[in-house]
């Protein structure tokens, strides 16, 4: 990776209208601090960089799984729904029921296309009665937004706000944002956040984040402080041994947590990936998607997603090339993100496969030339 020209331009002054047009990768307030912490890797999302390696994979893992660990989650990009309409336009776009969503609330939503098929998975955040924010995996939900509610001739803006995601994760992570905020972040509740601010710099404190290990996440409202706020958490985690990582494959994988993109396709439905119990099917016809998910459930999705534990007790390259997984010679779904589970000590990945096959079914993997044997398994494996 080279930093192109511009990369650490102070965008955020400029407001993200014009930014949006002009930049091809968008650099996270968070970019100067997570080169400074030795960062050897990114991937692009959302148009922007995102961290995946320091250098340490284990260690890493093991922070993550042990002690906390701080990652710059930038790219989880917002997009604003703002004004009378808003709520109007949440529920047109998220085939799950909002109507009890409270204001400081967030919910794990499915986002799909007219035809049932999964856009995107947000985390949706109520910041008030007239604005929620969409914290978007990697698809572009801010022109589907826009264009929905132009259709719709809804009284509301679309945008992209000045937030950030930081996420501080691990068993560790209460003790670190509660010497950070005060004792009230512990009674958080799941998905729950609070306006707050530390040293000047407005976030808000979420307890989310993707992996199991617990935490939270600290939006940044002020694009210009990521490197002040980054050296807050770096200096009150120091008792308890802090340092950076990123959204970890092998304990998201080991924990269950879907990705958007990895894991599905373009004809992935909600109920084909575990989110059946996020969606409401008795909404209104108004919410895109509804009547082919009510049709899609009435007859039964063709597909399933179940866990594989592959045979053999040595790590393989992870895999984000999806690989047909076969019974007796035929084709019965895909192998999506696997990778070597440290903690069991086997090759694990994400099964995409026929309703028709059930945990406790053995398989093989067509991988590199090879057919790796293997069982399909309930998720999630930890
Ligand atoms: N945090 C924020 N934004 C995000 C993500 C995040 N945007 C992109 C991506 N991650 C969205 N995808 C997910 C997927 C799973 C979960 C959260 C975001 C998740 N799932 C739990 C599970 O499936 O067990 C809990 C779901 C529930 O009980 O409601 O946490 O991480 N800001």
């Amino acid at each position: 990776f080279q930093a192109e020209d511009g990369i650490r331009d102070p965008l955020w002054s400029r407001g993200l209208g014009d930014v949006y047009k002009r930049q091809r990768l968008r650099p996270s307030p968070f970019y100067d601090s997570t080169l400074k912490e030795g960062v050897r890797e990114f991937t692009t999302y959302n148009n922007m960089l995102m961290p995946t390696g320091y250098g340490d994979p284990e260690g890493e893992y093991w922070r993550l799984i042990n002690g906390v660990s701080q990652w710059d989650v930038a790219v989880e990009r917002q997009v604003q729904l703002k004004g009378p309409d808003a709520g109007k336009l949440a529920q047109i776009l998220a085939p799950r029921d909002l109507r009890n969503c409270k204001t400081g609330q967030g919910k794990y939503v499915p986002i799909c296309n007219h035809d049932g098929i999964l856009l995107n998975d947000p985390i949706l955040l109520k910041v008030d009665e007239q604005c929620y924010w969409l914290s978007i995996a990697d698809s572009n939900i801010w022109f589907w937004a826009k264009a929905v509610a132009s259709e719709r001739r809804l009284d509301v803006e679309v945008s992209e706000p000045d937030v950030s995601p930081m996420a501080i994760q691990g068993p560790k992570s209460d003790d670190v944002v509660a010497s950070v905020f005060g004792v009230w972040v512990r009674e958080l509740k799941y998905f729950w956040f609070r306006e707050s601010s530390i040293e000047g710099i407005p976030v808000v404190v979420a307890r989310s984040g993707w992996s199991k290990q617990g935490g939270y996440e600290i939006y940044l409202l002020d694009g210009s402080q990521g490197t002040r706020l980054w050296d807050i958490f770096r200096e009150a985690g120091k008792p308890w041994d802090i340092g950076p990582g990123n959204p970890n494959l092998t304990e998201r994988i080991e924990s269950g947590l879907l990705s958007w993109g990895g894991d599905t396709d373009e004809q992935t439905n909600p109920f084909e990936v575990r989110m059946g119990k996020f969606m409401d099917l008795d909404l209104s016809d108004e919410v895109i998607g509804i009547e082919a998910l009510q049709k899609i459930h009435a007859e039964g999705p063709r597909r399933h997603q179940l866990g594989l534990i592959m045979d053999g007790e040595e790590p393989i390259r992870p895999g984000f090339v999806w690989n047909d997984i076969m019974v007796e010679g035929n084709k019965i779904g895909d192998l999506t993100n696997h990778v070597w589970s440290r903690r069991m000590e086997k090759n694990i990945g994400f099964a995409l496969v026929s309703t028709k096959s059930q945990p406790g079914d053995e398989v093989k993997v067509n991988r590199d030339n090879q057919s790796i044997k293997g069982k399909l398994v309930e998720l999630p494996f930890l």
